[in-house]
């Protein structure tokens, strides 16, 4: 737990007590604030044990120093949240537990932070950043939005880093986080109902390097229009990286090989092959950002080139599940949007590749340049029939409705032709037929089990 003593004495308030509420309402009380909490719902002030209730829906603002607000919870966009209404109105600052953390660093041993953002690929990069560190013999924490609340992290000793992946409603509450390296990976329209809008997104991402002092670096994205306009007004050192062009003075991946020219000497530190865990052009991305940041934090090129080597995919994320009869399996669950499931597909040369659910995004452009590898596109879901009009002509579709039917006529349509890649990248939310990405992951990943059990 991280010891938060520039509160102590201080009323604090906090909103949502699910994993951020829990870990900044017990962080703050365990440092002497008077901390009080609330939940909308019954079963969020049932987890609360030990910590003073109030309704904060009614409560009184006078002399409360801040409200601490869940990021699930908005604060401005669409309407915000009626308590947050009434603290504004009374002056209290409305903060995220990321600005407690920030305020509260004074009382760390010596350490570094690495911040990570961007739209997709933020929980890769910064695991992957965590586990090059670990395997430099660096001590590092992994918190934030990837599912570690901050406060709850482990004090680090001195010389440590933490690696903090951050959503935009995170950093959006957030003052005076002075990272030491920010990371922006790419930025694509997302939550723009939260922001009021792409500009409003977009401002909430760049505040992550006006934050920084004047000496910070920040780690910069160039596969994008909008992150490399705010490479070019961004007022810090910046560091370009790309996971397909070379980057003067950055450190990128081109034809298939990791290159680090922060010194100038493009020096070849890894070949993507060599990855299990991280294919396909995103993760050529997440590990050209990951390798810059690990290199300004002191690893050497053989510590980088082994970690890269040995890094096992998060649950969800291109996670290969298994393998028999040439037949491989990959969930990439998390991929709940079309740009991310067109990254997955381009990183195999032909995938069965199962898609559906409640579409978010109808531009199927973003997949011309991948049809080529659609071996067949097995559909499911509520949504199943808008992708079969838009696939007609790019790619042959069986109807498949279920996961089970579509992994079972997957697996029948590609047995013993000798390789084959089944890949669940479904480009859709999962709420209509699970409970969640998770549980959509681990289905498909029961069914592959039983497939490569039954075939071993
Ligand atoms: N609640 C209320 N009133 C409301 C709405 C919610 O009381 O009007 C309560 C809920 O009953 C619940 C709590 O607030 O008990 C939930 O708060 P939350 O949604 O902020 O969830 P946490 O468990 O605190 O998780 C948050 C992040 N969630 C979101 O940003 C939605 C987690 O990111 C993050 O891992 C965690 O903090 C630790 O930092 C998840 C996420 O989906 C993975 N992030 C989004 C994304 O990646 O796209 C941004
Ligand atoms: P985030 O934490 O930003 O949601 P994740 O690392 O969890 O990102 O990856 C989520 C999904 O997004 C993955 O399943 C993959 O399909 C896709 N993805 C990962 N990295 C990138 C990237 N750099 N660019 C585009 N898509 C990506």
């Amino acid at each position: 737990m991280i010891p938060t003593p520039a509160y102590r004495d201080k009323s604090i308030a906090v909103l949502g007590l699910g994993r951020t509420g829990l870990a900044a309402a017990r962080a703050l009380a365990a440092s002497g604030a008077n901390v009080r909490a609330w939940d909308d719902t019954a079963a969020g002030r049932a987890a609360a044990a030990g910590i003073p209730l109030d309704d904060l829906n009614g409560t009184v603002w006078t002399g409360t120093d801040a409200l601490v607000l869940s990021p699930g919870i908005p604060s401005t966009y669409p309407t915000p949240h009626p308590a947050v209404a009434r603290a504004k109105s009374a002056r209290v600052p409305v903060i995220s537990d990321i600005e407690i953390f920030a305020r509260s660093r004074t009382a760390l041993p010596r350490h570094k932070v690495a911040a990570i953002t961007g739209t997709n690929g933020k929980s890769t990069t910064a695991a992957l950043l965590h586990h090059l560190l670990h395997a430099g013999g660096a001590a590092s924490a992994l918190g934030g939005n990837i599912g570690y609340a901050a406060l709850g992290l482990d004090i680090l000793p001195e010389g440590g880093v933490y690696v903090l992946e951050l959503s935009s409603y995170q950093i959006e509450l957030t003052e005076n986080l002075q990272a030491d390296l920010a990371i922006l990976l790419n930025i694509a329209p997302d939550h723009l109902d939260r922001h009021g809008g792409m500009a409003g997104y977009i401002a909430a991402k760049t505040r992550l390097f006006a934050m920084q002092a004047q000496d910070q670096i920040a780690i910069i994205g160039m596969d994008d229009a909008d992150s490399r306009k705010i490479a070019t007004s961004c007022r810090r050192k910046v560091v370009p990286i790309s996971g397909q062009t070379a980057q003067k003075g950055g450190v990128y991946v081109e034809n298939g090989r990791l290159i680090d020219d922060l010194d100038g000497q493009k020096t070849r530190l890894s070949d993507q092959q060599d990855w299990p865990a991280l294919k396909g052009p995103h993760n050529a991305q997440n590990a050209a950002a990951a390798a810059a940041a690990a290199r300004l934090l002191g690893l050497d090129a053989g510590a980088i080139r082994r970690g890269l080597i040995s890094y096992q995919a998060l649950p969800h994320r291109m996670e290969p599940v298994g393998a028999a009869h040439g037949l491989l399996f990959v969930n990439d669950s998390k991929a709940t949007n079309l740009s991310s499931a067109a990254k997955a597909i381009a990183a195999y040369p032909k995938v069965c590749w199962i898609a559906g659910g409640i579409a978010k995004d109808t531009d199927f452009s973003l997949l011309d340049a991948v049809s080529g590898h659609i071996e067949k596109a097995y559909l499911i879901g509520r949504d199943a029939e808008t992708f079969k009009e838009k696939l007609n002509g790019k790619a042959a579709v069986f109807m498949a409705g279920t996961l089970e039917r579509a992994v079972s006529q997957a697996i029948a349509d590609c047995e013993g032709k000798g390789s084959g890649v089944i890949l669940l990248s479904p480009a859709c939310a999962s709420f209509d037929q699970f409970s969640d990405f998770a549980d959509r992951g681990d289905q498909f990943r029961a069914l592959a089990e039983k497939y490569t059990g039954a075939n071993a």
